[in-house]
């Protein structure tokens, strides 16, 4: 016993004694965050207030919770990635003297927790390292003089209603009910959504330089895992180990993780638009779809490669392959500042229908639905299906907006067409920063047409000569 308190002991004074080394260097800087607060006051009307909450943590398996992500819209504002935290944004400058627009409330350091869960940033954390000047422990919120009453407007996201207080009652949920009945907010008031949907749509559909770069960098590391994979795939592995490839590599490259669950489906699992559960033993001389992308410090990466396990597409596939290029080449061509949003779906349908007609896979062009479910674009950035704003037929592309454009077309087994064409599922995904007369392929490192492809297959991986132990 004796031992074990001294082993916590020495912890605790390794705890305190250093901060952590070696972190990355490219994070977002406190400037960037600092900005769009500025940006996001600018939007909010007069005498307003702005309340801004961490996502609430979640449970994995009894007292363990899934990996803490941190609110999208909250990390935009103040690059803060701990739980229990709540950003103020105030209009016009609150108090007497020493005025501030901004209060952050977060959580509080705790050396003991510190050990078992991992450092927090704390106070002085939050003011050197995020910029923040008016910063407080999450425990001083209920008492801070804040009257809400006197603001025209309070503007907030959903509140969550599942969450039950901890000990503390200065996590998430403490604060949440501290709000509520500070702001006099009695049910579930739901008036200010649209206004917060409002400013932080049209905030982050629009990317800044810093957020670009971070963009580049997450989009191009999923691309080579991507290829590493084309090269390493067989009709051995199973789906569970190509997934297992793309994640060690975002990983080998500094990514946090996956922005969303890797979808890696073979044959008719790849006509599954979201299957995940990846756990087919052997892909066999099947198509491989593969939807895989990283997140790196916050940005999400959405990129779709669908390749032969045996390296060489039939010529059913290829005919398949074929159109979903070219459906994604039509919409390329199209994206630049200006093109409204519908037309990038329409374009893309259009294409797609024309092609399974001359194929012989439907007759009726209003078909193209069974085979081409979904849509062909959306939003990129911290969220995988990012924000932006949708005011109808008139909403246009604009600079420096992400978009995926992602056709596809899915066959599977029983469908009204020739037997031929059954199993094969393909879906082609590239990430797009729009500029004003053209567009940037973020995800052209990983190879499209279905020659190259067969090219880079035929390659040798690191991963084929891997040799581990039989269990
Ligand atoms: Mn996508």
């Amino acid at each position: 016993m004796k031992q074990i308190i001294l082993f916590f002991a020495f912890l605790f004074t390794v705890n305190q004694s250093h901060s952590q080394e070696n972190l990355p260097t490219d994070y977002l800087s406190k400037e960037f965050h600092k900005g769009r607060r500025e940006a996001f006051r600018n939007l909010m009307p007069a005498n307003s207030v702005a309340v801004i909450f961490s996502y609430p943590e979640r449970v994995f398996s009894n007292d363990m919770n899934y990996k803490f992500h941190q609110n999208p819209d909250l990390y935009y504002l103040s690059g803060y990635k701990e739980p229990d935290a709540v950003l103020l944004i105030f209009k016009e400058n609150q108090g007497t003297g020493e005025t501030y627009n901004e209060v952050f409330f977060i959580r509080e350091r705790d050396p003991k927790k510190e050990t078992w869960t991992g450092r927090r940033l704390g106070i002085e954390g939050t003011k050197s390292q995020l910029g923040f000047t008016a910063v407080y422990n999450g425990r001083d919120f209920k008492d801070f003089p804040i009257n809400f009453k006197k603001f025209d407007k309070i503007i907030y996201d959903k509140i969550p209603t599942d969450l039950n207080a901890n000990q503390t009652g200065f996590d998430l949920f403490g604060l949440l009910q501290s709000f509520k009945t500070k702001a006099g907010i009695t049910t579930n008031d739901n008036t200010s959504l649209d206004l917060f949907a409002d400013i932080t749509n049209s905030l982050r559909e629009i990317k800044t330089p810093e957020e670009m770069e971070l963009m580049r960098k997450t989009v191009k590391l999923s691309c080579i895992a991507h290829n590493e994979v084309m090269k390493a795939v067989g009709p051995q592995m199973s789906e569970n180990e190509a997934e297992g490839i793309h994640t060690y590599i975002h990983k080998r490259y500094g990514a946090e993780g996956e922005g969303y669950n890797p979808i890696v489906g073979a044959g008719a699992n790849g006509c599954i638009l979201h299957y995940e559960e990846n756990n087919s033993t052997k892909i066999d001389n099947q198509l491989l779809l593969m939807d895989v992308g990283s997140e790196y410090h916050g940005y999400s990466a959405d990129v779709t490669r669908t390749i032969p396990a045996n390296g060489k597409f039939t010529e059913e596939q290829k005919a398949i392959y074929q159109l979903v290029y070219d459906a994604q080449e039509a919409v390329f061509k199209i994206c630049k500042e200006g093109t409204p949003l519908i037309d990038l779906n329409a374009t893309a349908k259009e294409v797609l229908a024309k092609g399974l007609i001359k194929l012989g896979i439907i007759t009726d062009p209003k078909d193209v639905k069974l085979y081409y479910p979904h849509s062909c674009s959306h939003f990129l950035g911290l969220d995988v299906h990012d924000k932006f704003t949708f005011k109808g037929p008139q909403s246009a592309l604009k600079e420096n907006m992400i978009i995926t454009v992602e056709p596809g077309i899915y066959i599977p087994a029983g469908s009204k067409c020739d037997k031929k064409w059954w199993n094969i599922g393909v879906r082609i995904e590239d990430d797009i920063a729009i500029k004003k007369d053209t567009y940037e392929n973020l995800s052209a490192d990983s190879p499209r047409k279905w020659q190259d492809i067969e090219k880079l297959a035929a390659e040798k991986s690191t991963f084929n000569d891997m040799k581990f132990p039989k269990i």
